[in-house]
């Protein structure tokens, strides 16, 4: 069955776990010690939603501000973006709103899902990339003039 190529673009402050979160999913293991990210990662995985094969290309980004002009360069023909924070620091979380939004020049969340994982125990893992393959297949709920990409 021929695959439906679509990109998923991870965004979030850094340490918010986009790395090991990206890792543990396709390496199946749990990085260490800790590395920082600087430039864009990507990795391709296969993805099976509702009976469609699809072939999902992960780009990690650099989450410090420091690296937002090189970041912004894996935004374009993005189909999806996963919004990351770290659940055991709360204050992470305002950094989507006041932050990762904006740089993506929406005014107010209309995610396409909200779920919660851990790369260390794995438990929710396969579920984050299916719903990303998911939400880049059907975009998003409320389709937006300017974008025809979902945020979960
Ligand atoms: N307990 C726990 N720690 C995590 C998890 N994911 C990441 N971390 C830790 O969070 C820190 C930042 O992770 P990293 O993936 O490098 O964040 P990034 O900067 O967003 O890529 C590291 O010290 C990780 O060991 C997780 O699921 N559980
Ligand atoms: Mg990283």
């Amino acid at each position: 069955m021929a695959a439906v190529k679509k990109k998923c673009v991870l965004v979030g402050g850094g340490e918010s776990g986009k790395s090991c979160m990206h890792e543990a999913h396709i390496e199946n293991r749990f990085p260490k010690p800790y590395s920082l990210s600087v430039g864009d990662d990507c990795y391709d995985c296969y993805v099976n939603v509702d009976g469609t094969r699809v072939l999902l290309t992960v780009w990690d980004t650099a989450g410090q501000e420091d690296y937002a002009k090189f970041r912004t360069l894996a935004y374009p023909h993005s189909d999806v973006v996963l919004l990351c924070f770290a659940l055991d620091q709360p204050s992470s979380l305002d950094t989507i709103t006041d932050y990762w939004l904006p740089e993506h020049l929406l005014k107010k969340i209309d995610a396409f899902d909200y779920l919660e994982c851990s790369a260390k125990t794995k438990e929710g893992l396969s579920e984050v990339f299916e719903t990303a393959a998911r939400a880049a297949l059907y975009g998003p709920r409320v389709r937006k003039k300017k974008s025809s990409c979902s945020f979960v």
